[in-house]
């Protein structure tokens, strides 16, 4: 119970059965709650199958604690720019902590019941080195896992559990990875065989062979869920949910239609009825949502951030942010890759900037910085790479990483500590504090292997130094303003 509300509020119940599992979903927060929840939950609804949601916490208990006494129902707010919708969700049947419970975890993605599982564990999640896409296999985690029959991490969990499946004669489950990285499947693939390689070669082999890893592009803007949500919509409704999420109108999912064989038609819920995009090359997806999306997000985040402003949409309501973004969608990202068929890029721009413009959704530039140092490589300097081998301008581009060198530096243009949240955090923090003039700082932090790749380097130094110094000295909006 939040403090403020009557104490006699009912907690939200249950209205509909509750559907039999065929999900596991590895980090159940608020964004796949708000989006692949009520994908699947609508195709349940349009064709029918068993594919109830079993969530897991990997560490905290927190989402537990908040979804068992409400049987895991929740509220689904739309916030659309003029009003908004409530949706009552029912299709996680229940959430595991894995740090508490791994056996019932293990056991869990062990049931011939399950044949899919789905995963949202950040990018830092796949404890891999965001440059070079391979497993680190000096990931605390990963040396734990390959050492243990208690595993921590969802790399530990899904081998595992995949080399039950095999003992007993099961077929593998679909791993569809959620996250926001390029070829996640791929990605996820290359990092789950890597693993299963160091434990038996067999069982490597084995899931190579039948497991099926499908990319996919997620899209939908879900703040996180604060206190005050959470007691606004009691007093709306007379009931108390202390797990509901907030989210924009848009949604978009498309998926590599690459799924587990053996189970033929019920390999998956029926996706396509509910608008899901199935389709057979997912690259130019990912790049145009990533880039176009993200690579925005977290430029608007540092810059946005240093300004001064809390939100995305404070951000671009600010003509000299609204400037700035166009300029980077226009010259700097959307020449660097090529759209998806019959996508009209101009208009998908001008669809994100009504979408971050949406003043009920208030996404914290805070929230967007967090975690730079896994999202960079796939965020902005892909496409620097690609402008600078076509010598294409990267002026926005590079003030947006030297928005972050900034951030990461922990104190803001006013002198202000900044709280920065990143697992890097500290080595950014030394790197930066181990020079003494811009320069230095900016060389400093582009050695981290683990960003930026050496290559790129060379060409980025010049143009990232001289943000750098233009942004300290006049401040984000002269700097901006002179840009655009
Ligand atoms: C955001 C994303 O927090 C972030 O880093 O850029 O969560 C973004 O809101 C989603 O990818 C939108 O689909």
């Amino acid at each position: 119970m939040e403090a403020g509300l009557p104490a006699e509020l009912p907690r939200l119940t249950r209205k509909a059965a509750k559907p039999v599992p065929g999900i596991v979903h590895l980090g159940l927060g608020a964004f796949f709650r708000a989006h692949g929840a009520l994908y699947i939950e609508e195709a349940m609804q349009a064709s029918g199958g068993d594919w109830g949601i079993i969530g897991v916490s990997l560490q905290s208990s927190a989402m537990h604690d908040r979804l068992a006494p409400q049987d895991f129902v929740y509220t689904a707010q739309e916030l659309g720019p003029n009003g908004e919708q409530l949706h009552q969700v029912g299709v996680v049947t229940d959430v595991l902590v894995a740090r508490q419970d791994p056996d019932a975890v293990l056991a869990t993605l062990a049931d011939p019941g399950i044949r899919l599982v789905t995963l949202t564990i950040t990018e830092k999640g796949y404890c891999h080195d965001p440059a070079t896409g391979r497993l680190n296999m000096a990931h605390p985690d990963i040396s734990h896992d390959l050492d243990s029959e208690h595993p921590v991490s969802s790399i530990g969990f899904l081998v595992q559990a995949l080399a039950r499946r095999r003992d007993a004669g099961l077929p593998p489950f679909t791993v569809l990875s959620c996250d926001n990285l390029p070829d996640n499947g791929r990605l996820l693939r290359g990092i789950v065989l890597e693993f299963a390689g160091k434990l038996d070669a067999d069982l490597a082999h084995w899931i190579a062979e039948e497991g099926r890893f499908p990319s996919s592009m997620v899209d939908r803007i879900v703040p996180a869920t604060k206190p005050e949500d959470i007691d606004a919509l009691a007093t709306k409704t007379g009931v108390l949910d202390e797990a509901p999420v907030l989210h924009e109108p848009f949604r978009q999912w498309v998926i590599e239609d690459d799924f587990v064989e053996a189970y033929g038609a019920d390999a998956r819920p029926d996706f396509g009825a509910v608008g899901v995009e199935l389709v057979a090359n997912i690259t130019p997806y990912e790049d145009m949502k990533i880039r176009m999306l993200n690579g925005t997000h977290s430029s608007l985040a540092y810059l946005g951030y240093l300004a001064g402003y809390e939100t995305i949409s404070e951000t671009v309501a600010d003509p000299v942010f609204a400037e700035f973004v166009t300029h980077l969608w226009r010259h700097e990202i959307m020449p660097s890759f090529t759209p998806p068929p019959g996508v009209d890029l101009k208009a998908y721009a001008e669809a994100l900037f009504q979408r971050y413009a949406n003043p009920a959704i208030r996404h914290r530039t805070w929230q967007i910085a967090m975690d730079g140092s896994q999202k960079l490589p796939q965020r902005l300097l892909g496409t620097v790479r690609d402008n600078l081998a076509d010598r294409r301008d990267c002026l926005g581009l590079s003030t947006a990483i030297a928005a972050w060198m900034i951030y990461v530096g922990g104190t803001d243009l006013d002198g202000k500590p900044i709280d920065v949240r990143d697992p890097l955090a500290d080595k950014l923090k030394a790197l930066s504090d181990s020079g003494t003039t811009p320069g230095e700082k900016v060389v400093a932090l582009l050695s981290v292997e683990e960003i930026f790749d050496p290559q790129l380097v060379k060409g980025l130094r010049l143009h990232v130094e001289s943000a750098y110094i233009l942004l300290s000295m006049d401040g984000v909006r002269p700097v901006l303003e002179h840009m655009a």
